[in-house]
């Protein structure tokens, strides 16, 4: 090997090694709208009064259990997920309660199930299912490390 190629091959080498570094931090430090990790049960409270739920917007990772407490403070409300199909009911006092597995990404609306009223049908919510970004993001630095190290010791 030439003085030059030695120098280069070195130069790819520390080049590799950086990037490989640079990319798991990125992996690690990018925004998390989640700072949660392994899937996990997720309890909720939703307060159904006329005409909204309380909060209107709920966010959970995907594979989460999610366990739905549902209040009511004036009649009778219902609470139905759009794409889960699965539905729950309460009156004041007498709290529904709802739990599955939210093992499908994307948004969904929920809405009182029950009348309620002239504005009944704008009584409507959102849940939210996105991907567990913390867990993609351990696999993706733990890939990273490994492929840095197979090119440290095919390069070496
Ligand atoms: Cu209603």
């Amino acid at each position: 090997m030439t003085r030059i190629t030695q120098y280069a091959s070195r130069t790819t080498q520390w080049l590799a090694g950086g990037v490989t570094l640079a990319l798991v931090f990125v992996a690690l430090l990018a925004p998390l709208p989640a700072l949660n990790a392994a899937p996990q049960e997720r309890q909720l409270t939703i307060n159904a009064s006329r005409f909204a739920f309380e909060p209107g917007t709920v966010r959970v990772n995907r594979g989460d259990t999610v366990v739905i407490n549902l209040e009511s403070s004036d009649v009778v409300h219902g609470l139905y997920i759009d794409g889960y199909e699965i539905r729950t009911q309460a009156e004041p006092g007498q709290p529904g309660r709802l739990s599955f597995v939210a093992d499908r990404d994307g948004a969904f609306h929920f809405r009182c199930a029950i009348p309620c009223g002239n504005l009944h049908p704008f009584m409507i919510g959102k849940l939210v299912v996105g991907p567990n970004l913390t867990w993609l993001r351990a696999v993706a630095a733990s890939l990273l490390v490994a492929a840095g190290a197979l090119v440290a010791f095919w390069r070496a």
